[in-house]
């Protein structure tokens, strides 16, 4: 139980026409009296009592809010309960613009192998092309920490580009993925909500929709890691590329930011591609020919580029359906390991039958479970999607898209969507901070557990129009932005207390030493039920109910790190409350 009396509320603001609640965390009874007051003039707008007092099962916080979602003048507010006031934060049926501009700006900023121009990143965010020398690296040759031995190629890679995973300076096939996915997805659900021009991008003047032309980074790496024809395991995705050992935090160099080692056996540091797997030859295999899809109308020949490399990447894990990712190298970069790829190979015949509608892919999604059920519904597991589950990814493009599915079949996999956000929905409806996930979802990186929960919800609005499945999306982000028990918001630039410290190699918020505080719109990876890194065990965060297990602490890797898979969802739904809320 958290003692302490504290203000939860979205610290940056509201959408007009949304819900909107703020919540005293006290012992006493209550009720206790609200204000809302307008900043410029002083003067009180609404006031009112504390709904009855609510114990918040996952922490046992007794909360008292205040709903002043009748109240939809636009401006800037403070308010108060009891003796506790807020910061200023704003109404506004546009609140969710900036926040889509600088969720989807992060990934410019997550940029390797490019400058970053301070016309596109800032004067504070300029730098040099980082790991220029990715463009020739060797695949990792050895023995690994777990005593299994590595195998070398006989060429090496150009393996320049893409983004940084997150607060490393890794790149990783299966994380890309879903990265990639979900922004790609956000366009092809609503494409008129991008153009070129949104974006301080390089080519934000080439009459393709820069958010196209981001993801368009990612996959022309995820594309140059796949092995050429006539060499073994042609076809096949490199699952990731990384230093052989971490390089620190904040960054130094040499690994700052390029870090060659042409060395082939036991190499003790570099920069190496590791061994192909299936799953990430899967996960370009979808990513790909979703890509086909939405380029063609821009750029025929990426997309046949797309479109080719997606079958070949298909038929050769067809080839090698076992090639599962291991514990490698043991430092240096995260594993991404995934044991479970009936998943990921659901997903890939969903994108490829969605674009090219051939019978081989039908077959393959009509054989699947998935086909019947929707993860999140069937899955016991706390959200539809992550990195490691991506079977709901080609449900949803099933789902939401053209294909020569029947109505029925679609309708089946709408209305499992519907369901899954009905379900989420209760599980939020009987947390006090509207958290739409239960206890299982505090695992690392659980803010995007929340959000892609929130794309279900979001999809369930598309899908039915009930608009309660709209404000739930808008509650989700009243989480996310401080009404939680850290009254934190988890996204830096957005609120008072908001993200500052995240573990990241460059944005260590440090400026005298050279290091940069993090752009606006970067989202950490929040609380973790796991006690996983040293400062989290250092402060005995395992004491504190599971909501509360953060820290915005740089070394706290395993609750305040970025990184792409948790932004993507973050700007998906900015963009989609920006859209709905509009008016
Ligand atoms: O997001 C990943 C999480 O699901 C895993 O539990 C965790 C430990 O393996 O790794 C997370 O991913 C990290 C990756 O391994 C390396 N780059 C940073 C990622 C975010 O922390
Ligand atoms: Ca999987």
């Amino acid at each position: 139980m958290n003692t302490s009396v504290s203000l939860s509320y979205n610290q940056y603001g509201y959408p007009a026409a949304a819900p909107k609640y703020a919540a005293l965390t006290a012992d006493d009874p209550g009720p206790f009296a609200w204000t809302l007051s307008d900043v410029m003039t002083g003067t009180v707008q609404a006031s009112g009592k504390t709904i009855p007092a609510f114990i918040d099962p996952l922490s046992g916080s007794r909360l008292h809010q205040a709903d002043f979602s009748l109240f939809t003048r636009p401006g800037t507010y403070r308010i108060r309960i009891g003796e506790k006031e807020s910061d200023s934060f704003k109404i506004d049926a546009k609140i969710y613009a900036a926040l889509t501009h600088d969720a989807l700006h992060f990934f410019y900023l997550m940029r390797s192998g490019i400058e970053l121009a301070e016309t596109y990143a800032g004067k504070t965010w300029t730098r040099p092309a980082g790991h220029v020398s990715d463009a020739d690296i060797r695949a990792f040759a050895g023995t690994d920490a777990q005593g299994k031995r590595w195998d070398s190629f006989p060429f090496k890679v150009n393996g320049s580009g893409g983004w940084y995973d997150a607060g490393d300076f890794g790149k990783y096939v299966v994380n890309g993925g879903i990265s990639v996915w979900t922004l790609q997805n956000a366009f092809e659900r609503s494409p008129q909500t991008f153009s070129d021009g949104d974006l301080p991008i390089p080519e934000n003047s080439n009459g393709i929709p820069d958010i196209l032309d981001e993801t368009r980074w990612e996959l022309e790496f995820m594309l140059r890691m796949q092995i050429p024809e006539s060499n073994a395991l042609s076809g096949m995705v490199f699952h990731k590329l990384h230093d052989r050992k971490w390089s620190g935090v904040p960054a130094t160099l040499p690994t700052y930011m390029d870090n060659n080692n042409d060395m082939q056996d036991g190499a003790a540091w570099g920069r190496y591609v590791y061994e192909p797997t299936t799953a990430a030859t899967l996960n370009l295999a979808a990513c790909a020919a979703q890509a086909a899809r939405l380029w063609s109308p821009y750029d025929r020949s990426f997309a046949e580029r797309c479109l080719t490399a997606a079958e070949r990447a298909w038929k050769a894990a067809g080839s090698h359906p076992v090639l599962i990712a291991g514990n490698v190298p043991g430092e240096g970069g995260g594993n991404y390991d995934d044991t479970e790829i009936q998943d990921e190979w659901y997903w890939a015949a969903c994108e490829l039958y969605a674009t090219t509608g051939k019978e081989e892919y039908e077959q393959f999604i009509r054989s699947s479970n998935y086909f019947v059920s929707f993860p999140g519904l069937h899955n016991n597991r706390a959200a539809s999607m992550s990195w490691a589950d991506t079977a709901a990814l080609g449900s949803i493009t099933l789902a939401t898209i053209n294909t020569a599915l029947s109505a029925s079949e679609r309708d089946h996999i709408r209305n499992q969507i519907v369901q899954t956000a009905a379900h989420y929905e209760a599980i939020q409806a009987s947390s006090g901070f509207g958290i739409p996930m239960d206890a299982s979802g505090f695992v690392w990186g659980s803010n995007s557990v929340a959000l892609n929960n929130a794309i279900i919800m979001a999809l369930a609005y598309d899908i039915s129009g009930d608009p309660r499945h709209l404000a739930a999306v808008s509650r989700t982000m009243d989480y996310i932005l401080g009404y939680n028990g850290l009254c934190k918001s988890f996204v830096s630039g957005y609120g008072t207390d908001s993200l500052s410290h995240p573990h990241h190699r460059v944005w260590a918020n440090d400026p005298a030493a050279g290091y940069p505080p993090p752009p606006s719109g970067a989202l950490c990876g929040g609380p973790n039920a796991q006690i996983q890194d040293p400062v989290a065990e250092a402060l005995k965060l395992a004491v504190q109910p599971i909501p509360y297990r953060y820290v915005d602490d740089i070394g706290s890797y395993a609750t305040n790190e970025v990184a792409i898979n948790w932004n993507a969802p973050l700007a998906w739904v900015a963009s989609f409350l920006n859209q709905a809320y509009r008016s």
